[in-house]
């Protein structure tokens, strides 16, 4: 039984300055005062659990947080204090029957995620065991390190809108998160200092940050990332290979996609995918496609598959119901997992089992807007992911993660 003595919330800032929730909870008989702060994201999905801000313009812009931490400081004290519950399915169902809408529209995703994960935190304290030992307890997981994806260069959305496509990954073929970091390394501040020489600037880093290079054509920064592996003395497609998130709902207008000012259709796009893929080994294509554009996510599939992955995050917002969908009508082959994107971590956890009864690869991913907390590491790791991706190897808010890894491969926790 997990007895709830204490729940309280307070807007803090995320890595972009905008306000974000960190909630609090203290269980009976245990003094410890446990916390968790949720991610946001700025290319977000139509189908994700609704995040509320309070609208008022004259405080961050309209991004504020005092409505949820509001609802948590008194209805949810007054619903959860003095409660117990069995489990962690038992007290994610009881928020989501008290928010009682299908997108979480009543108290927000951000509202009840940074209840669920809090809870989560507080129940492995009392169990006196690790979060991610936690994470596998609940999943039924064999824990195990996932291998590293990288943002390299960053586009669209996170950046000044240069390139249209979101991110180019790395994805180090080591065994290890220590080697991977120092590949990761090498090849970042080689592309840092060809892109110096060749358009002369210094260098500018995306939301997660990405380089941010003034290169608006997604060949060029392809040919900057394999310029740098070679010059590194890295085989691409041996000792590396490349992953994108085309982030292609961002760019689609009118069922066309618009690409470096050009209206191109599905097929011309999925051809495009197809040439990157074979010319710089991509092992994994995410949102290759608008995240209603259904009638052409299988042909991605049939004209790629077993390439690389075809991975849905906007398409599939690690939603049951929607990756049901896209197994049924063969629409995908992986899974982006966002736990903010559905809005509890019973339902994320779902999502996943879902994906890996059908053998989908899944990736546990951060949001452009982080904070300091590392809890994603000890899900991915928790959860024997197969992929992990935490933006890039500066800023703390990526940092805490990757160090947490670091850490849990070391044996120190
Ligand atoms: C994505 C994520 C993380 P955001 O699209 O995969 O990179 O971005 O959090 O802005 O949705
Ligand atoms: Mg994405």
């Amino acid at each position: 039984m997990v007895d709830i003595r204490e729940v309280k919330a307070l807007e803090v800032l995320d890595s972009r300055g905008k306000p974000t929730i960190k909630a609090y909870m203290k269980l009976v008989g245990d003094n410890f005062l446990y916390s968790v702060c949720v991610p946001s994201g700025a290319s977000t999905g139509i189908n994700e659990a609704m995040e509320i801000r309070d609208g008022d313009q004259k405080r961050f812009g309209g991004n504020g947080c005092l409505k949820v931490v509001e609802s948590i400081n008194t209805f949810f004290k007054e619903k959860l204090e003095n409660k117990d519950f069995l489990n962690q399915s038992e007290f994610d169902n009881y928020l989501l029957e008290l928010d009682g809408t299908k997108n979480k529209t009543k108290f927000g995703g951000n509202c009840l995620l940074a209840l669920s994960l809090v809870f989560a935190k507080a129940h492995a304290g009392n169990l006196k065991i690790p979060l991610f030992e936690y994470f596998s307890l609940l999943a039924n997981t064999v824990p195990k390190l996932p291998t590293l994806t990288i943002n390299l260069f960053s586009g669209g959305k996170h950046a000044g809108g240069q390139a249209p496509i979101q991110d180019i990954l790395l994805v180090p073929q080591v065994d290890s998160i220590q080697a991977a970091l120092e590949m990761t390394y090498n090849i970042y501040y080689k592309a840092a200092s060809n892109l110096k020489e060749s358009h002369n600037m210094r260098l500018l880093r995306a939301d997660e940050g990405g380089l941010s290079p003034d290169c608006n054509i997604a060949d060029e920064l392809f040919d900057h990332a394999k310029q740098a592996i070679l010059d590194c003395g890295y085989v691409l497609g041996q000792d590396i290979f490349l992953a994108v998130d085309v982030a292609a709902s961002h760019f689609h207008e009118n069922g066309q996609y618009n690409y470096h000012g050009k209206n191109i259709s599905s097929i011309d796009l999925i051809e495009k995918l197809a040439q990157w893929q074979k010319k710089y080994s991509i092992i994994s294509i995410e949102d290759g496609l608008e995240e209603e554009d259904w009638d052409h996510w299988p042909e991605l599939v049939k004209r790629l598959n077993g390439c690389c992955e075809i991975m849905g995050d906007d398409l599939l917002c690690t939603n049951p119901t929607l990756i049901k969908k896209a197994q049924a009508s063969l629409a995908a082959t992986a899974l982006l997992l966002k736990v903010n994107q559905v809005g509890t971590l019973s339902e994320a956890l779902e999502s996943f089992k879902l994906a890996k009864n059908k053998d989908w690869r899944v990736t546990v991913s951060a949001r452009s807007g982080e904070t300091e907390d590392s809890w994603l590491a000890d899900l991915a790791y928790g959860l024997g992911a197969d992929y992990i991706k935490i933006g890039s190897i500066t800023q703390s808010e990526r940092l805490s993660k990757y160090n947490r890894l670091l850490e849990i491969e070391a044996g120190i926790y």
